[in-house]
Parts: C-alpha cells; sequence; structure tokens
C-alpha cells in the first residue's frame, strides 16, 4: 500500500531521495492527489536558488551541470538537477547520457538528480518543472539546477522559471549569432563561453560582447550579464560560473527583482493550471458533445467562431 500524501511530504522534507522521486513521479504523472502534495509542501518552500542551464545540443549543458554539482558540493551545498525533456522523441538516450556523467554524484546524499517528462502535458514546462522545483526546494535544496533538453521554446520558458539563466555558447558553432536569433540573449543572466578549450573562444566571448553593446535592451539599472570562459570537460571556469551565480543572484535580492520574478512565474504558473482545467472543462462538457456540435454549426455556417467560443465559455463558466 503506498505510504499517504502526508507521509510522503513528510520524508521528502527529511532529504529522503525515494519519497523525492516518488513526488516527482506523481508530478510527471499529473496525479490527482498533486494538489495535497503541493499545499503539503507550500510552507518548506523558498529556499532554493533555482538555476536555469540553456544552449545549442551538444554545447555541454550535461557536462557543466555535473561539475557545477561539484563546485556546490565542494561548498557543502546540497544540490538538485531535474535534466528537464519538453518535447525531444530522442530524449531518452540523452538522459541516459547524462546520468553516466552524473554517476560520480549518485551516492551523494546531498545530491537529488532526477530526469523529468513534460511532454504530453498542457501546459508542459509551465508548471511540471516548477513543482518538481518545489519538491526539490522542500527535501532542502540550496540550489537546484534545471537542464532542458532540445532547443527552440524550451529555451524561453526556462528563463521564466529560474532565478538565473545560464546560456552555453562554444566557438565555432556559430553559436552567438544562432542566440541572437532564437531570443536568448535577451534571456541570459550569465554566459558560458565552453569548449574555452577550442579555438575561437575569444573571439565568440567578443561577438557576445559586441552584440550585447549593441542592439541591446538592458537599461542602467538592468543586469549586464557577464561572460565566463570554461572548460567544462577539465571542470575549468566552474568556480567563475558559481560566483558570477551568487553575483547575481545577490543582485536579485538587493534590487527587488527576485520577488518580481518569483511572482510572475507564480503567475505563469497558476494561468496553467487554470487553462488546464478550463480544457478538462470544456471537454467534459455535456460528455464532450458541446464543442463537436458547436464545430459543426461553425462548418455548417450558422454561427461565427467567436460566438461559439462565447458559448463554450459560458458553458464552462455558468
Ligand atoms: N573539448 C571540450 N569538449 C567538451 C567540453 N565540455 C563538454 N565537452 C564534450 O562535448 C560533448 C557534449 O557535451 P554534453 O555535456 O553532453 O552537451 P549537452 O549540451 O548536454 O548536450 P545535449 O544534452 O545533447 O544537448 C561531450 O562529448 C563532452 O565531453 C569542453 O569544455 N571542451
Ligand atoms: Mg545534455
Amino acid at each position: 500500500m503506498a505510504a499517504s500524501v502526508g507521509e510522503l511530504v513528510e520524508r521528502a522534507r527529511t532529504g529522503d531521495a525515494r519519497a523525492v522521486a516518488r513526488l516527482v513521479t506523481l508530478i510527471e504523472n499529473a496525479a490527482p492527489v498533486l494538489r495535497e502534495v503541493m499545499a503539503g509542501l507550500m510552507p518548506y518552500v523558498g529556499h532554493a536558488a533555482v538555476i536555469g542551464i540553456t544552449g545549442s545540443p551538444g554545447v555541454g549543458k550535461s557536462t557543466s551541470t555535473a561539475a557545477l554539482v561539484g563546485s556546490y558540493r565542494a561548498q557543502g551545498r546540497r544540490v538538485g538537477v531535474l535534466a528537464v525533456d519538453p518535447s525531444s522523441p530522442f530524449s531518452g538516450g540523452a538522459l541516459l547520457g547524462d546520468r553516466v556523467r552524473m554517476q560520480e554524484h549518485a551516492n551523494d546524499p546531498g545530491v537529488y538528480i532526477r530526469s523529468m517528462a513534460s511532454r504530453g502535458h498542457l501546459g508542459g514546462l509551465s508548471w511540471t518543472t516548477p513543482q518538481a522545483v518545489r519538491v526539490l526546494d522542500a527535501a532542502g535544496c540550496d540550489v537546484v539546477l534545471v537542464e532542458t533538453v532540445g532547443v527552440g521554446q524550451a529555451e524561453v520558458e526556462i528563463a521564466s522559471l529560474a532565478d538565473t539563466t545560464l546560456v552555453l555558447v562554444a566557438p565555432g558553432m556559430g553559436d552567438s549569432i544562432q542566440a541572437a536569433k532564437a531570443g536568448i540573449l535577451e534571456i541570459a543572466d550569465v554566459f558560458v563561453v565552453n569548449k574555452a578549450d577550442r579555438d575561437g573562444a575569444d573571439a565568440t566571448a567578443r561577438d557576445l560582447r559586441h552584440m550585447l553593446s549593441t542592439g541591446e535592451r538592458r537599461g542602467p539599472d538592468d543586469w549586464q550579464p557577464p561572460i565566463v570562459k570554461t572548460v567544462a570537460s577539465r571542470g575549468e571556469g566552474i568556480d567563475d560560473v558559481v560566483a558570477a551565480i551568487d553575483k547575481h543572484r545577490d543582485w536579485l535580492a538587493g534590487s527587488g527583482r527576485l520577488d518580481a520574478k518569483r511572482r510572475l512565474r507564480a503567475a505563469d504558473e497558476i494561468e496553467a493550471i487554470a487553462v488546464t482545467a478550463l480544457r478538462a472543462r470544456m471537454g467534459d462538457l455535456r460528455g464532450g458533445t458541446v464543442l463537436d456540435e458547436l464545430a459543426a454549426r461553425v462548418v455548417a455556417g450558422e454561427v461565427d467562431p467567436y460566438a461559439a467560443a462565447d458559448a463554450l465559455v459560458a458553458g464552462v463558466t455558468s
């Protein structure tokens, strides 16, 4: 017989890794008891620093994440790692690879490592990841590292759920240009030029600096993202990344932006949950027939789609 939610939350809070894993699985499965889980966790959250790690495939996110874990552990900080796969059907292998790289931390009770699929859920990252972060936070993690597998939308989404977003680029991948195109220059709080053992790292850093100084929307009161060079595979520069993250966090706290960021994040999460609930209710209206009937009437030209949508919303809210 499964443990009660209250027991699970209590065990997770005292750092029981299996309870933490069970709770994250409940989130992945969108289990109905999540409501109770979240209510139980709320008194214990708000402590962890949430760090998002993003960048093109193969740039070194997982290697950097593993190295960051080492650096934080050396400082005695407890660390959670979430490898989030929002979409890619190929992630199984990538996540497995990550697990291998994380092996050295696997037996450390001060580290929680968890891969998480969020595909298939409406709202995807927007509510599953914050909930998993909350579990790790309540479990006593000082830092939660969130690595997304896959590119595009996920990169921008991760920024809204992290306190500090690291954008990794590598020399010779045209990465700084791609970053500009994908709109991720704006989301970076710290730029990391990884694979600095390769030719072109200085040129890449220069490109980034140039792009940041031109076409920038950051004002004088805004955070100016530093550019840190690393060789993640050898652990070089990783302590500098940790220092840059800490500095950003101090700035966030001192400027009141941390609260603002967290309020925005909570708003996104509430909205995602509400939209999911509304969709479910729309689907349930009169056994799912209402939407079909309205669609038929739109096709027949009897009603316009706006009026049909109004009717649907009225059905849900009445
Ligand atoms: N030369 C060099 N290779 C590196 C460095 N960091 C990582 N690598 C290698 O680059 C490859 C990709 O590294 P990963 O950490 O898996 O990259 P990733 O961004 O997590 O990749 P995906 O999760 O597939 O997007 C691996 O073979 C690493 O060993 C580095 O600083 N220098
Ligand atoms: Mg990876």
